[in-house]
């Protein structure tokens, strides 16, 4: 079975449900950069190892990111699951795990990478947003697709409404992707475009119910 280390910052409400979904992958570890971050707590009920590697305590990233993966590297993960994790990876570091690294991003990428991305969809109008699961590039926010989850924007909608209505659907396709990873069925084009074996995923979006109001 592969194995894959979580990587938080905060509450975890996405590893929580990695951890419940019973997906095929030993969970090896769950490393957050925040010593006071809620999910700790929450993998440690789950009877997961945890460890903190403070950001805080590194002069510079470069610095941070050899002790982070010093730290992941014990655990000799298939895969690094970025969830809901809020520091910048160098290049360096990125390098070194080559489509190993996984993340899920609030908002229909490509559109609004980076923070904020709630308040960016409001701000912008757009009617559709969503979230998307992506293995980590070093262009932020950039690499391979391999599932999107969309949600209407609603008028009365503020960054709460909608980051809850989009949390709601990131539960779902995350532990979805990384079954797909477990399997084995993530496959790359020579445009570097993820295919996943025996699966349309066109068919499996299909299934999403929009909410499309009455007059
Ligand atoms: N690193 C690389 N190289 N590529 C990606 O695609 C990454 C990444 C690291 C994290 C998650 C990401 C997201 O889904 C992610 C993707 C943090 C920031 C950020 O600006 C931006 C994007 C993401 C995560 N962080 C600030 C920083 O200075 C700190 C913000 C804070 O601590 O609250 O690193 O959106
Ligand atoms: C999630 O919405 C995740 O997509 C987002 O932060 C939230 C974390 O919630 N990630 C980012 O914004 C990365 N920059 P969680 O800790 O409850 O999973």
């Amino acid at each position: 079975m592969k194995s894959i280390v979580i990587l938080i910052s905060g509450r975890g409400s996405n590893m929580e449900a990695i951890l419940d979904a019973g997906l095929p992958l030993n969970i090896s570890a769950v490393i957050s950069n925040r010593p006071d971050a809620g999910g700790l707590a929450t993998a440690a009920r789950h009877g997961v190892p945890t460890c903190v590697v403070d950001h805080k305590a590194h002069a510079t990233r470069d610095a941070f990111d050899a002790a982070l993966a010093e730290s992941i590297d014990a655990f000799a993960p298939d895969y690094i699951v970025l969830a809901g994790f809020m520091r910048v990876l160098t290049e360096g570091f990125v390098k070194r795990y080559p489509r190993r690294i996984v993340n899920i991003h609030p908002s229909l990428l490509p559109a609004f990478p980076g923070l904020h991305t709630h308040r960016q969809a409001l701000a912008t109008g757009v009617k559709i947003h969503g979230a998307t699961v992506h293995l980590v590039t070093p262009t932020l926010d950039h690499g391979p697709i391999i599932i999107q989850a969309a949600v209407p924007v609603l008028t009365d909608d503020d960054e709460v409404a909608l980051a809850q209505r989009v949390l709601t659907q990131e539960h779902c396709i995350y532990p979805q992707a990384l079954r797909w990873l477990a399997e084995g069925r993530v496959r790359f084009t020579a445009d570097d475009v993820v295919e996943i074996a025996g699966i349309n995923v066109s068919s499996y979006l299909g299934e999403q119910q929009l909410l499309v109001p009455k007059e």
